[in-house]
């Protein structure tokens, strides 16, 4: 039986390492098949077909959405789940108080116990896969053991995954090992359900100072999927922090202008914010010769490179972005990149065989199956308040099938990084723009950005829920270690990149949104442009320099008067002493560990709002 599996090692896998970490796992998790993914086209279609057969997937109609497939998952398995992270630093100060924290040798007995045995009647995937362009100074490997055929499929389109990461590994290259079951093994003659996972335990774990991960019970995306926020965040910020790089949830975009000169940006923004929209921007009318490319939509490592400046790679190959929203008026580049060879989940079946979900379209079709299976028409969703789509269902898809990828964006040298971008989603009190003094400021700015809770299970709607660099979920490590690090990085730079600060979520009086968003925010990502490229004049505010109406490009978008653009822009100070005031609630969690310079900005902050509103604005910075 499967407690004595004999393992066949490929005789192209030569990493002792590896190996020995293979039978001891083998030993524990006692599978009944241990299978190498060699990462082939052939592989992926057969481990599909099973999955058809087994009822996971639906093949979807491949006049619609050719070689395409829906999961439906167990409704307790739906999302990342925060409760049930960890991270088991040798000692509880090195996780800080934002994460959750069990001593690692106490997590390695429960995990050990839950490991033993939980892959019974089930195959273990052996998952070989790089995080970057294959042997690229910045990527990373990791080997995923997972009983999920699910998870090697998606593994397949969202990381460099099969036989050639042997070669990079070599006898003695280094690999993050993580370790993924959904959790519910299988007894002789037990029949399997359609998305197994454990509906009592999950456990997503991270040992820092070993680099490993061990995750249980979910077969769920992040969870699941262990390249992505597991490693390229949580273990690689780590890696960061050790090794004088940065690991970040964020886009990386280019900008070309009119005469053929590209800027990349880096920008992060909390989930759910339209970090995949923003990364794949078409530029509005007004805005001939200009295009805007994707490098990457959710994570960037950005490494100093010899000249001084930060080069930045997408860990990624591919796009795990949330379906409903996307639409062809929100973003047409990634409904063009799902057309085809992608995986959904959780989304809605239309009777045609192709997918749905909320304001993928105007008009909902009259009848679908919705993502728990059942009936759903407009007229049920009125009554009972039902979603066809589940609201983080996915899209699994190649980054080479987006139209707008840039050129770039798979050179193992990554791309150089000019501009920081930070947002939240905030009703009110920050403006559209505004770009930090320096380095230091800049990383204040980042460390303090928030969006106000529009659901009441989050706390009291309104009041702002901080998420520092849009990584409180992702570090690591100390979140004050994090900023401090982040200060170190600006130090060594001989000229650092720009930080801005940004937010299309503005609402007026009426409750309405005072900026267009979507391809208009083309408008601000050129000033932001133009500014580090020396373009571009600002005039000097409290939190530091802000466009005037006339720094803006309005070609397109003359109906947006200047009246409305300032009160856009308005730096209420009485709101802005209160908001600077309640960066103590984070500050105060973080205390011992923050940099020192946080306190002075602060202070310095809340003494430039003391100043009346004329000294602001002084005359606007002369470009170049
Ligand atoms: O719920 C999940 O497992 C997915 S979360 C996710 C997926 C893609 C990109 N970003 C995120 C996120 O939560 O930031
Ligand atoms: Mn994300």
């Amino acid at each position: 039986m499967s407690a004595t599996v004999n393992v066949s090692i490929p005789d192209y896998v030569k990493n002792e390492r590896f190996k020995t970490w293979l039978h001891e796992m083998v030993a524990l998790c006692k599978p009944d098949n241990v299978y190498f993914c060699d990462g082939s086209e052939e592989e992926y279609a057969s481990l599909c077909e099973q999955m058809v057969q087994s009822g996971t997937f639906k093949r979807l109609n491949p006049e619609k959405r050719p070689n395409s497939f829906l999961a439906l998952s167990d409704p307790s398995d739906v999302a990342r789940v925060e409760d049930r992270t960890f991270i088991c630093s040798r000692r509880k100060e090195d996780a800080g108080p934002t994460n959750n924290w069990v001593n690692p040798k106490e997590m390695r007995t429960t995990l050990g116990k839950l490991f033993d045995g939980c892959m019974q009647g089930r195959t273990m995937y052996v998952v070989p896969f790089s995080m970057g362009p294959l042997g690229s100074r910045i990527a990373q490997i990791g080997i995923e053991l997972s009983d999920s055929p699910y998870v090697v499929v998606n593994m397949k389109i969202m990381t460099r995954m099969g036989k050639k990461v042997w070669d990079v590994m070599g006898q003695d290259g280094e690999f993050v090992p993580c370790m993924h079951t959904v959790g519910a093994p299988l007894q002789p003659g037990q029949q399997d359900v359609s998305w197994p996972c454990n509906k009592d335990q999950k456990y997503i774990v991270h040992f820092p100072e070993d680099r490993e991960i061990w995750s249980y019970g979910s077969g769920y995306g992040g969870n699941a999927l262990l390249g992505k926020k597991c490693f390229a965040l949580r273990i690689a910020s780590t890696m960061a922090r050790d090794e004088g790089w940065l690991a970040e949830h964020m886009l990386i975009l280019g900008m070309e202008d009119t005469k053929g000169s590209k800027t990349y940006i880096a920008a992060a923004f909390p989930s759910a914010c339209g970090k995949t929209n923003l990364a794949m921007l078409i530029p509005p009318q007004g805005f001939d010769g200009y295009k805007v490319t994707t490098v990457g939509d959710d994570i960037a490592w950005i490494k100093p490179g010899d000249d001084g400046r930060l080069y930045a790679i997408n860990p990624e190959a591919g796009f795990f972005g949330v379906a409903p929203g996307t639409s062809y008026k929100s973003n047409p580049n990634a409904m063009e990149s799902i057309k085809a060879n992608t995986i959904f989940t959780n989304c809605a079946l239309t009777p045609d065989g192709d997918v749905w979900w909320e304001d993928m379209t105007d008009t909902p079709p009259p009848e679908l199956i919705d993502w728990q299976g059942e009936k759903w028409t407009p007229e049920i969703a009125k009554e009972k308040g039902r979603k066809a789509a589940h609201p983080n269902a996915r899209f699994t898809a190649p980054a080479s099938q987006c139209p707008v990828m840039d050129a770039n964006w798979e050179n193992p040298d990554g791309v150089p990084i000019a501009a920081f971008v930070f947002g939240g989603r905030r009703a009110s009190t920050v403006p559209l723009v505004y770009q930090a003094v320096n380095w230091n400021f800049g990383v204040y700015l980042a460390a303090t950005i928030g969006s106000e809770m529009t659901a009441a299970a989050f706390g009291n709607i309104g009041q702002v829920r901080r998420d520092p660099f849009a990584m409180l979920p992702f570090c690591g490590y100390h979140m004050g270690d994090y900023f401090n690090h982040w200060m170190q990085v600006g130090r060594e730079l001989p000229n650092p990149p720009r930080i801005f600060g940004v937010n299309w979520f503005r609402k007026n009086k009426d409750g309405k949104f005072m900026w267009p968003g979507f391809g208009e925010n083309m408008r601000v990502l050129k000033w932001v442009v133009d500014r580090v490229n020396g373009r571009a004049a600002a005039s000097e505010s409290p939190l530091g320099w802000m466009p005037r109406y006339e720094d803006l490009h309005w070609k397109g978008l003359e109906s947006f008067t200047r009246e409305q653009f300032d009160e856009l822009m308005t730096v209420d100070r009485e709101a802005w002493k209160q908001e600077v005031l309640s960066h103590e609630e984070l500050f105060a969690k973080l205390y011992d560990r923050l940099p020192k310079e946080f306190i002075w900005m602060r202070e310095l902050m809340q003494s430039s709002l003391w100043r009346s509103p004329e000294q602001w604005h002084l005359e606007p910075e002369r470009a170049e």
